[in-house]
């Protein structure tokens, strides 16, 4: 009797220990989002950038996409544009085309950043049969030291 109970609270504790060792690693392993982009109908989009956004970097962009009830959207396309508002880049014309790595997550790269200034990266998601959404994330650079 004695012998069973031990093994089992061996258990809750093993078990106990697994569960927050993961949950400490996906705490540590998600990074907050650098900020989130409203577009249409309630849709929202949070956006990370891996490494953080910088000048002479490109970056790994992810949008994670919900709808007004918090749903994620699956099955869309995303687009990116990167631009400097005012300016005439090379890149213009390249738009940075997303994959959806998991359910609402989608997945791009970005151009290298050339200049310090201001930037914008604007969001474009297409669903089949609905109209375009779109939102623009605008923001900053520093030039390096
Ligand atoms: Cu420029």
């Amino acid at each position: 009797m004695i012998k069973k109970i031990s093994w089992r609270n061996l258990l809750v504790l093993l078990t106990l220990v697994a569960v927050l060792a993961m949950v400490g690693g996906y705490l540590l392993l998600t990074p907050a989002p650098i900020n989130t982009i409203t577009l249409e109908e309630g849709y929202r989009a949070d956006l990370y950038a891996d490494p953080a956004l910088a000048v002479g970097l490109k970056s790994r962009l992810e949008a994670r996409v919900i709808d007004g009830h918090g749903k994620p959207v699956s099955g869309c396309s995303v687009q990116f544009f990167q631009a400097m508002p005012g300016m005439q880049m090379s890149t213009d014309d390249q738009p940075l085309v997303a994959t959806e790595r998991a359910v609402g997550r989608y997945i791009a790269g970005t151009h290298e950043f050339t200049m310090g200034g201001g930037w914008e990266l604007k969001l474009r998601l297409d669903c089949t049969g609905q109209t375009s959404r779109q939102g623009i994330y605008a923001f900053t650079l520093d030039w390096p030291n």
